[in-house]
């Protein structure tokens, strides 16, 4: 199996760039974000307390997440692979996944860490707040509350992964063709 984590601060392209690879490598896409926004819509108790962490730029529980993820592996037993976004973004998460994945006798091929300077990540989210209706693109508050949180509780992900010998980083800048070939010549090597 490809299991891919595509890694980053908060609007490094991570989604972007997903939706090209889950095409070209068939994969399924698992978005913690998506999946978070999901409940939300549906005005379920979960996406009811993410909301409130969410909308101010905070990280939800790491067993809400852990537990959604292993829903979905369970729900999809015949697939080639998966892309992880956006998960995991704690170490504890990180660890969680390598249990769930040796249950089913599988394992993280590697992690592709998109690198994008601040400035970048917060005029990136600001354009994206003008249409996507996300309160948390909306408040450049809340967008640096929410990379303050990626660089004390998510950039230690990257250390597990290189401990394991699984991390490669790319510019996340430039055009998103230039990026997901990047990308691409990395993931054939899995
Ligand atoms: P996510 O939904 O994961 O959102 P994100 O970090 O903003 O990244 P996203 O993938 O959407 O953006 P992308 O970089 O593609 O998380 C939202 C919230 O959910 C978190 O703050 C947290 O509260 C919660 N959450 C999610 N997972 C969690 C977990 N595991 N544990 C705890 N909490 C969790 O794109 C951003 C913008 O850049 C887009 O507009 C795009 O068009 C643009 N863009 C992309 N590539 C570009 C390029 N090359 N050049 C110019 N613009 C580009």
């Amino acid at each position: 199996m490809l299991n891919l984590v595509l890694f980053g601060p908060p609007g490094a392209g991570k989604g972007t760039q997903s939706q090209k690879l889950i095409e070209k490598y068939g994969l399924i896409h698992l978005s913690t974000g998506d999946l978070l926004r999901n409940e939300i819509a549906q005005g379920t108790i979960l996406g009811l307390e993410a909301k409130k962490l969410m909308d101010e730029g905070l990280l939800v529980p790491d067993e809400v997440v852990i537990g959604m993820i292993s829903n979905k592996l369970d729900a999809n037993p015949q697939a080639k692979g998966f892309i992880f976004d956006g998960f995991p973004r704690t170490v504890a998460q990180a660890a969680a996944l390598d249990t769930l994945l040796s249950e089913k006798n599988t394992a993280i091929s590697g992690m592709v860490a998109l690198v994008v300077d601040d400035q970048e990540l917060e005029n990136r989210l600001l354009l994206r707040g003008k249409d996507s209706g996300r309160p948390d693109d909306a408040n450049p508050e809340v967008i640096r509350k929410r990379i303050n949180e990626y660089n004390s509780k998510t950039a230690p992900v990257a250390e597990f992964y290189k401990g394991q010998d699984k991390f490669t980083s790319i510019n996340g800048i430039g055009s998103i063709e230039e990026i997901f070939g990047s990308v691409s010549s990395v993931v054939d090597q899995y």
